[in-house]
């Protein structure tokens, strides 16, 4: 995931992982699952700031959106 985007901009996420993985924000509103070993796209929401995400399915997974 890049390190910032613009406010609406459409992401796309590799998952090079054997496991299925998600990124999960509450407050950013977002839900993408990502199938292991594939990709996904998401919009990135439109009002700047820092959206921390999880994945759903490891809890220790974490990280943050940064969108400006
Ligand atoms: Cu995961």
């Amino acid at each position: 995931m890049p390190a910032s985007v613009a406010p609406g901009a459409t992401i796309t996420i590799k998952n090079s992982d054997s496991q299925a993985h998600t990124v999960t924000s509450k407050e950013g509103g977002f839900d993408v699952k990502v199938d292991p070993q594939g990709t996904a796209t998401m919009k990135a929401p439109t009002k700047p700031g820092s959206y921390k995400f999880v994945c759903s399915f490891h809890a220790n997974m974490t990280g943050t959106l940064v969108v400006k």
